[in-house]
């Protein structure tokens, strides 16, 4: 989702010129299960794949403060309250391990927040709809956290090492994220006949944009085959999509909640749920930018990196003094 012109990139179109036995090394570090370091050689449409998922993730994971942050002040408890801010920093520091992962294959912080400000850059579909009540905040922990789980477990082996670090650790905390909103939601499916209600509607609202969140279905997702011959990618959007389907759906059941899909059925010879048409109109129509709150979320951003200059700039004064000083 990272499509600057520099990071744009058909996979398919590798640079011809790269020298065979460097490749071919290459090609059987990753077929061993090796991981790929900063300082190794890789060829380049590897590096650009990995710089446009990485930036893409740590935008997702900082834009993605922004729907539960804005309930921070309206927590129904002190203890929720904790929880939750101690959840949306966790989120910003996914997002610092990530832009510096990015880092290590030579992208500059700068260019990326640039092109996510500028619009060149995505992030996931899902922070585009806007939190309405408390129960939303437990929907995004249990399902949106757990969407990003199934999706980033597989990440701890992927091919590129810093990035598969990053992801174990991002691993345990997503895993206590979606516990605190599956809790918070256990709670309110025993209370009143309003939270119930609260319940249901959360989940209405979030099942469809959650299962969106793995990306087009594989027969429409360009950049899979080439990922997963480099273990970038270690299971496709599909696979993972019926996953969490098949993991999600008996928890739904248990809040005493409906799936929102009139579809959803088991299939005793596949061993998983069926599952309804995804409306893809409305997952490219948010890719492009025209979710529900798109526009708002990249005023908070742009308002964040402009209100923090006078820390950068003190940063910066700092280092260029410290250096003096060292060369002195
Ligand atoms: N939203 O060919 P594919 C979280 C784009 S973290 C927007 O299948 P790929 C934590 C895709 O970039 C959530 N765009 O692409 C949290 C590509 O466009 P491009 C983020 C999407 O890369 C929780 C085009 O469609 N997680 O939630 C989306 O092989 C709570 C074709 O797609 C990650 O980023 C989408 N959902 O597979 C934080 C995980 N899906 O770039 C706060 C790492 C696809 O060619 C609160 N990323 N597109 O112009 C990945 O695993 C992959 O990049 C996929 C997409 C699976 C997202």
């Amino acid at each position: 989702m990272y499509t600057t012109e520099l990071q744009k990139v058909d996979p398919q179109q590798a640079p011809t010129r790269e020298p065979q036995e460097l490749v071919d090394a290459f090609e059987a570090r990753v077929a061993d299960d090796a991981f790929i370091e900063p300082k190794d050689w890789m060829p380049e449409a590897y590096r650009r794949t990995l710089i446009r998922q990485i930036s893409q993730h740590a935008h997702s994971e900082i834009v993605g403060m922004l729907p539960e942050g804005n309930w921070i002040t309206r927590a129904p408890s002190l203890k929720r309250k904790a929880i939750l801010l101690a959840k949306v920093q966790d989120e910003g520091g996914h997002g610092l391990y990530l832009y510096s992962a990015a880092e290590t294959l030579g992208a500059s912080r700068e260019e990326m927040i640039d092109a996510l400000h500028s619009g060149k850059a995505k992030y996931s579909t899902i922070f585009n709809y806007p939190t309405l009540t408390w129960a939303d905040i437990g929907a995004i922990g249990w399902l949106v956290d757990g969407a990003a789980i199934m999706n980033q477990v597989p990440l701890q082996r992927t091919s590129y090492g810093p990035y598969a670090r990053a992801m174990v650790r991002v691993c345990k905390e997503e895993s206590f994220h979606q516990r605190q909103g599956y809790d918070a939601l256990l709670v309110m499916a025993a209370g009143t006949d309003e939270q119930k209600a609260m319940v249901q509607d959360a989940i209405d609202r979030w099942w469809w944009p959650a299962i969106m969140m793995f990306g087009p279905s594989d027969d429409n997702s360009p950049n899979s085959a080439q990922s997963i011959r480099w273990r970038i990618k270690r299971e496709t959007n599909d696979e993972l999509r019926q996953k969490f389907i098949d993991a999600t759906v008996p928890q739904v059941h248990l809040l005493g909640m409906e799936v929102p899909d009139p579809d959803l059925k088991w299939n005793e010879e596949r061993g998983h749920y069926d599952y309804g048409a995804i409306d893809w109109e409305e997952f490219y129509a948010v890719v492009r930018g025209e979710g529900p709150t798109a526009k708002e979320r990249m005023e908070a951003r742009r308002k964040a990196w402009d209100d923090g200059a006078w820390v950068r700039e003190a940063a910066d004064a700092h280092e260029a003094r410290r250096r003096i000083k060292a060369a002195a």
